[in-house]
């Protein structure tokens, strides 16, 4: 495969002011008929230019110029591009492609779904459905008539505004939708099929109604309400915070069922994976409720910060995603609780991203180069370009960082820009120099800030030094400083924050200051104090580092209780517990557990002053997936056993706080998803887990009854997941099965039964794993199925992964060469487990390497997986 640079970036020789589209919708295929109105780029300077557009796995029927239809001399049809070597300046294109969407596996371009049709055209999936010049930098208006039989395909749907439809013969009808605002063909959406239609309405600042409409499936006509809220939460939303309103008349949301992503911002006409937008008190948790309302929201924002504005070339993804990113966790924390969401966000980010950026996939947040760009919808675009712009939010504050982005969209709106354009309308309208700040753009790799201080008790001076250091990345040594801002208190003896004098004598001094380190070394003085503090450092996460600086467990222990800022309250017990959780990995069984961590917990578990949201996210020790990132020469089994083994030690000296605490959150009233329940849920469930954990048999009653008598289904599914947990084997093979039974018509249900399965160290060994995909619910096709079993298997299940003897990676291997002929973007996702060989331990890191090799190996390999592979050994 070819290597695609950013340095190679050259303006399109052609434009397409408008397309107009026809498809005729069969069993058999699809044909789809395509009208453009080219012209040829002023910018792109004099001289013969051949017109080249991308094609992929299509069958092409026939060519015309500007009415006359061109016999097969006049063009060349290489399969993935058709070129025709002289063209007018203007004129007009035809061309009529056949597909077969019936038996499309890899889910790109136009594709069946449980029998209806549907969409994805991001990245590059336009060029599955006919030839065009597949780049976002080239934008169009799009008129898209679609036919098909009326019976089986009563619903007919594209971007835009409906604007004609009408019966046709042999029992068939059309819709035309027009979308008046030009587009780059990723944009593109086409829907047909036998779908209910649930409606509601919003009204925009300016007074305009919208048609809100959602398309599911009639089963799933009651699973709506939330996601309907939750868009009408963003529309106003981004109204109030961005002042941005929604432009076009109608808005639409459809659920599908088989989907590589979580869902996808078409214009107009956005198109979810059905476990992303639909659910029901019932059937989705507390979890799934929260993250639909997340993304519900973050594709609906990209509708200005995507679409309106959308990327030039590919590179510039993080233009659109990080952006969007860090508009939809503004948008979760300010409707729910902000500690918590930036809790789960740097969780997320510390775990898996800071993984990626210390892998051989390491790349920055805007990439020099790709071979596969479905490879690049990663951590570090989405999650890591996030925190770069909440970065830039920190450094101008909120009103500048909106005048930044007024300026932003105003000067861009209808264009197709780069990073630098983001950055450079911060610049204009903040006065404030952001070049240094660029290099976050350019430079891959997780910082380390090595903090080290001393007190001058005589002078009363608290001195900080810093020191930055940016690993090497494949293909990127040497890095420059970054320019980071670092919020930062101090604690004094008392509890009380300490004002933060910069100079003696200074007056009225915050007690919270962002520091902006440039320099490799950053020394900061603060004077006037009267007994060496506590530091608070990197308060709220303020940037994607690492911070290494030499914490006592005392220091820890004190700020975990008296830290003025939440995050970092959590902060300190996470490093606290992972501190105690490392000492002991590889020790005897019987080596003690450190008391004050028991102390703390018990202080955790039994207050019930404390904010509960805060504690219930205390309370979840570090997860393996991240006690694994942060080892040097990581020993999975062995890490998985120190972890359990506080665990059981917690639970048994807790037992009793911990009946008390699951009692005292057993809830009365009906369910809300509000912060406040979903602490409490999240408490008792916790609870139930540990409990479970040392085989406690009131424990045991509790977690039965909850199963079932459980009227939402985080209750239900928190005691099935307990029981599967536990040493109950016959309790949890009657609980699995009863689950199952009620839920089996459900697919959304029955995929978190599946992962409930696949990530438990008890119930997920590789007989059991092999057995679910033997399930009548598997099915190979369906990528939610696929990552219910194989990924949480291999993503959460790590001591069963990490097998000592090699077969939780021979049997990704073979999954992964399974899936790569027919799915090659969820085969590639996959392997990402196996790319961290190298932070193993040698025993394990030698197995994952060959596995690896195995997947090398296996012929006709795709693209997508070649490229992961192959950086992987490299
Ligand atoms: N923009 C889509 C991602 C599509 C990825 C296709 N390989 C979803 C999102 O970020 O909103
Ligand atoms: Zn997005």
């Amino acid at each position: 495969p070819q290597t695609i640079y950013l340095s190679d970036y050259k303006v399109p020789p052609y434009l397409v002011d408008h397309v107009d589209l026809r498809f005729e919708l069969f069993e058999n295929g699809a044909r789809v008929h395509s009208a453009l109105v080219v012209r040829r780029n002023p910018e792109a300077g004099a001289g013969d230019i051949p017109l080249e557009l991308d094609g992929d796995s299509l069958v092409l029927e026939s060519v015309g110029l500007d009415g006359v239809t061109l016999n097969e001399a006049a063009y060349e049809n290489r399969g993935d591009k058709l070129i025709i070597a002289s063209v007018p300046e203007r004129f007009e294109l035809t061309v009529v492609t056949w597909l077969e969407p019936q038996n499309n596996t890899r889910l790109e371009g136009l594709y069946k779904s449980s029998g209806m049709f549907c969409t994805q055209c991001e990245a590059e999936g336009f060029r599955c459905i006919t030839y065009f010049p597949d780049r976002p930098d080239v934008m169009s208006r799009f008129r898209t008539r679609v036919e098909a039989d009326k019976q089986a395909y009563p619903v007919l749907l594209s971007n835009g505004n409906d604007v004609d439809r009408g019966d046709l013969d042999d029992g068939r009808h059309f819709v035309t939708w027009e979308d008046p605002f030009p587009k780059p063909c990723y944009l593109f959406a086409l829907v047909a099929g036998d779908l209910v239609e649930k409606r509601d309405t919003f009204t925009t600042c300016s007074g305009r109604d919208i048609d809100l409409r959602m398309y599911v499936e009639p089963r799933n006509s009651e699973k709506c309400e939330h996601a309907m809220d939750s868009l009408k939460r963003s529309m106003r939303w981004d109204e109030e915070v961005y002042g941005r309103e929604y432009d076009l008349d109608i808005f639409m949301i459809v659920a599908v069922d088989d989907f590589n992503m979580g869902a996808m911002e078409n214009k107009g006409l956005n198109i979810f994976n059905s476990s992303c937008v639909l659910a029901s008190q019932d059937t989705a948790t507390d979890l799934a409720f929260q993250r639909i309302e997340a993304i519900v929201a973050h594709e609906y924002f990209h509708n200005w910060s995507g679409n309106r504005v959308t990327c030039r070339d590919w590179f510039q993804l993080s233009l659109k995603e990080g952006f969007t990113v860090f508009r939809d966790s503004q948008f979760s924390s300010d409707m729910g609780s902000p500690t918590v969401k930036r809790i789960e966000d740097v969780a997320l980010l510390r775990t898996a991203q800071f993984a990626e950026d210390g892998g051989p996939m390491a790349h920055p947040i805007r990439p020099a180069s790709y071979m596969e760009i479905s490879n690049f919808y990663t951590l570090t675009i989405y999650e890591k370009g996030a925190e770069v712009v909440r970065m830039i939010h920190t450094l101008l504050g909120p009103e500048l960082f909106r005048k930044g982005s007024d300026l932003y969209f105003e000067r861009h709106d209808g264009q197709a820009v780069t990073t630098d354009d983001f950055v450079k309308a911060m610049e204009d309208a903040s006065g404030r120099d952001l070049s240094q700040f660029r290099l976050w753009y350019e430079q891959a790799g997780t910082p380390v800030l090595n903090v080290s201080d001393e007190f001058d008790a005589e002078q009363g001076v608290y001195r900080l030094t810093i020191k930055q250091a940016i690993p090497d990345t494949p293909g990127q040594t040497d890095k420059k400083p970054q320019h980071i801002p670092f919020a930062l208190g101090l604690l004094g003896g008392k509890r009380e924050s300490l004002p933060l004098r910069l100079q003696a004598g200074e007056q009225d001094a915050p007690t919270e200051r962002v520091l902006e380190l440039t320099g490799e070394t950053e020394v900061f003085e603060f004077h006037g104090l009267d007994e060496c503090p506590v530091p608070s450092l990197l308060r709220q996460f303020s940037a994607p580092v690492r911070v290494r600086y030499p914490w006592t467990r005392e220091q820890l222990l004190f700020l975990m209780s008296h830290d003025p800022d939440g995050f970092n309250r959590w902060d300190a017990g996470e490093r606290l517990a992972v501190d105690v959780i490392q000492s002991l990995v590889g020790t005897p069984k019987d080596a003690p557990v450190d008391s004050r961590l028991v102390t703390a917990y018990r202080h955790l578990v039994s207050d019930s002053s404390l904010d509960q949201a805060l504690v219930a996210k205390m309370l979840q020790l570090p997860s393996e997936a991240y006690l694994i990132e942060l080892a040097e020469s990581a020993d999975a089994p062995a890490i998985h056993d120190a972890r359990e083994r506080v665990l059981k030690h917690l639970a048994i000296a807790l037992r009793d706080d911990l009946i008390a605490c699951y009692r005292r959150n057993v809830e009365a009233g009906a369910y809300q998803v509000t912060p406040d329940q979903i602490a409490r849920r999240s408490l008792r469930n916790t609870a139930l887990a540990w409990l479970l954990q040392i085989n406690d048999e009131e424990g045991r009653e509790l977690a039965l009854r909850q199963f079932r008598e459980a009227d939402n289904m985080t209750d239900r599914i928190g005691a099935l997941r307990a029981l599967v947990n536990s040493d109950y084997e016959a309790d949890r093979a009657q609980v699995l099965e009863q689950f199952y039974e009620r839920f089996k018509d459900d697919p959304q249900v029955v995929e978190q039964w599946f992962s409930v399965q696949a990530a438990s160290d008890r119930a997920g060994q590789l007989p059991q794993i092999h057995q679910l995909l033997e399930h009548e619910a598997f099915d190979w096709k369906n990528p939610n199925k696929v990552r219910s079993v194989v990924g949480a298997f291999a993503g959460q299940n790590l001591a069963a992964f990490h097998s000592p003897d090699g077969s939780g990676y021979d049997f990704l291997a073979d999954q992964v060469c399974r899936l790569d002929d027919s799915n090659p973007q969820i085969a590639a996702r996959l392997v990402t487990p196996l790319t961290r060989w190298r932070r193993f331990a040698p025993a394990y890191s030698q197995r994952m390497k060959a596995a690896l090799e195995r997947i090398r190996d296996k012929a006709g390999l795709s693209r997508d997986v070649y490229e992961v592979v192959h950086k992987s050994l490299a």
